[in-house]
């Protein structure tokens, strides 16, 4: 609390004004004399801060890509609805978010009584948020569907201009909405209804947050080898879980899914990924009283500090059984899928958020004699980012597309095959590319950038955590091969031609010609690697994976790009933008593959460069 307190008061956007009334100040002090030369030059730096405005009205892609895909009658009515959010998160919200980052959760473990408390306090500023959460329907939006298919559309939206405004509430709602899909893809069974009907509601007074605890302290990557917990079936039907959770982000939520290991009569349970089943449980009775948890502390991270991060004890928690024994990890999928998604629209946020704030203060902030947007080098650095957040923005859209097109049944084969593939693809690669846009905008900024109380760092710490959340990039692309394994190769058939059928549209384009060109090479190298790849062995494809999946990300957002450059209407920048995108190296999993870089000599080769000399085996580690 102390160090936070210390830090401004004020957002990294706050009214301007503050440095004139300093040097207003000090002339009334020095009674009216001229200023010394060094108070005026600090006077002229604050007046450089740099502003944003509504967040839906100046996102220029956001505004074409709705008017392109959205039918009119919808459109209209979400465009006024994100235009009244874009304002009250300037005038209502974001305030409330540096509170959050100014006063992060507090863990009180025993009254001066010696009483066991086990309280998370988190400040009014969070609560509020989660009223908000609830009055804008950032959950319930996607389950009432007033739009239909367009809803996940919508809903997305509105979160992707809460993230940066959220204070960190963004991370318990892309696990309330996780919960909220897998308990309706259980067809929402009774006992699950009263909690189905709180994680979806616009009542503040009912709304509920879901967490997702699934990593234990053996290990948060391979949860089929890592979770020890247990779960013992009471006579009466529910069971009793008992174990340590060792992440468990916003531990304040008031429900969860976790995964247990069912131990039969003699106590015995099943390990590996068979044994894991999935279970609901309350974190709080209705007299608010822990449920049989014991928080053993609260995690002290790099970054997304606003938000509770508890290491808990099971210790007999009633929970119910909402899957099949033995397909936990099956169950909790369709909850990852949407957490994933969640991932993407923060990463996307946050690398739009820093380019806004970069271009604002190019207008502002005069270097060298000239502002910074007259500066050609720093506007090729910021124009570099804007393409690459520009592919990262249309790869969330079209995944939030076909997500609203499965979950009204609209969805084709093709799609739903389309989207198993993406989710992990565009949530690896605009992790990655979010890290990277963060920290080079925040060099935009100079020192400044690096300065606690402009909100900047707060901004590159949250975002650094996104590479890490919800499987990491190497993770995720397993998951990516997993994904073909499952289709035996079909989603691959499926995007190439999707692909295919995009850059059609440009045909008859001329300025997206060289940009076409480009990416029917990178799809035949991409057709010529699968196909040799069933010849390959399974560590040839291991070390594949990442590239292959940067290759997918890079080609499907082309794709994109090119699409949205040749639809009518279309702008001088959307043509570049695809351009540029797609001079890029497309498909490097085929360089990489020429380069030998996936052979068995190489990985021998990469562990001898890691331990410089000869590799390490397992028992010598
Ligand atoms: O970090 C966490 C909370 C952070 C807070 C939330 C923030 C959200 C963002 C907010 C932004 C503001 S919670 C921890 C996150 N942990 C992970 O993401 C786990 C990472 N590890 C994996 O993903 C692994 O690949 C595992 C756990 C899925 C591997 O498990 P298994 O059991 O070894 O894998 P199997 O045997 O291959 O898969 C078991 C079943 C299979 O189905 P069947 O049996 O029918 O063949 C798979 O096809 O699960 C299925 N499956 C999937 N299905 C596995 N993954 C998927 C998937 N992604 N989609 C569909």
């Amino acid at each position: 609390w102390e160090r936070c307190q210390t830090r401004s008061r004020e957002g990294p956007d706050a009214p301007a004004g503050q440095g004139q009334q300093a040097g207003v100040r000090d002339k009334r002090a020095s009674g009216g004399l001229e200023m010394p030369f060094a108070t005026r030059e600090t006077e002229t730096l604050f007046r450089e801060q740099p502003k944003i405005g509504n967040q839906y009205l100046e996102d220029a892609l956001l505004q074409s890509y709705l008017k392109t895909h959205l039918p009119p009658k919808v459109r209209e009515e979400v465009s006024q609805d994100l235009e009244k959010f874009g304002n009250r998160l300037l005038t209502e919200i974001k305030p409330l978010a540096w509170e959050c980052e100014l006063n992060p959760p507090v863990f009180r473990q025993y009254d001066a009584w010696g009483q066991r408390l086990d309280h998370i306090i988190t400040c009014p500023a969070w609560k509020r948020m989660k009223e908000i959460a609830a009055e804008e329907g950032l959950i319930a939006e996607a389950y009432k569907r007033r739009y239909s298919n367009w809803s996940r559309v919508h809903q997305a939206i509105k979160l992707y201009l809460f993230s940066n405004s959220s204070g960190g509430f963004s991370c318990p709602l892309a696990m309330t909405d996780g919960a909220a899909t897998v308990i309706e893809s259980l067809g929402i069974p009774g006992s699950l209804k009263n909690a189905f009907h709180h994680l979806t509601s616009r009542d503040p007074k009912k709304f509920w947050t879901s967490g997702q605890w699934m990593t234990e302290r053996r290990g948060g990557s391979d949860v089929a080898n890592g979770t020890e917990t247990v779960a013992r079936k009471q006579p009466v039907g529910a069971y009793h879980l008992y174990g340590f959770k060792w992440f468990t982000s916003a531990a304040d939520s008031d429900v969860t899914l976790t995964l247990a290991r069912i131990a039969d009569d003699q106590g015995h349970v099943k390990q590996g990924s068979g044994g894991l089943s999935l279970f609901f449980l309350k974190v709080r009775d209705e007299e608010g009283k822990l449920n049989n948890i014991k928080v053993q502390r609260l995690k002290d991270k790099l970054g997304t500090r606003q938000m509770a991060t508890a290491e808990l004890w099971l210790d007999g928690a009633k929970a119910e059984l909402i899957s099949a024994e033995g397909r936990g990890v099956a169950s909790i999928s369709s909850m990852l899928n949407i957490t994933r998604i969640h991932n993407v629209i923060a990463a996307v946020a946050s690398m739009r958020r820093m380019i806004n704030l970069s271009r604002e203060y190019a207008l502002r902030r005069v270097a060298f004699g000239k502002p910074l947007k007259d500066h050609p080098l720093h506007m090729q650095t910021i124009a570099r980012m804007e393409v690459q957040t520009r592919g990262a923005f249309l790869l969330l859209m079209e995944i939030v597309r076909l997500l609203g097109l499965v979950e009204t049944n609209m969805a084709n084969e093709q799609d739903q095959l389309l989207l198993r593939l993406l989710i992990p693809v565009a949530k690896l690669y605009t992790g990655k590319q979010a890290s990277a846009v963060v920290v080079e905008a925040m060099e935009c900024f100079g020192g400044q950038g690096y300065m606690e109380d402009t909100g900047l760092p707060v901004i590159v710490r949250d975002t650094l955590v996104l590479s890490i959340w919800e499987g990491t990039t190497n993770i995720l692309s397993l998951d990516v091969l997993r994904s073909l394994t499952k289709s035996q190769g079909q989603v691959m058939a499926v995007f190439s031609s999707t692909v295919q059928r995009k850059l059609e549209l440009a045909s008859s384009t001329e300025k997206l010609e060289p940009a076409v060109k480009l990416m029917r090479d990178a799809i035949s190298s991409l057709g010529r690697l699968v196909q040799r790849a069933g010849s390959k062995g399974a560590v040839t494809m291991e070390l594949a994976a990442r590239d292959f999946s940067y290759s997918l990300a890079r080609i499907y957002a082309g794709a994109l790009l090119i699409e949205h450059a040749a639809r009518p209407g279309s702008s001088s920048t959307d043509v570049s933008a695809a351009r540029r995108w797609c001079n890029q190296e497309l498909c490097p999993v085929a360089t990489e593959l020429k380069n030998g870089s996936y052979d068995a000599e190489e990985a021998f080769m990469d562990s001898c460069l890691v331990y410089d000399g000869s590799p390490v085996s397992p028992s010598k580690l």
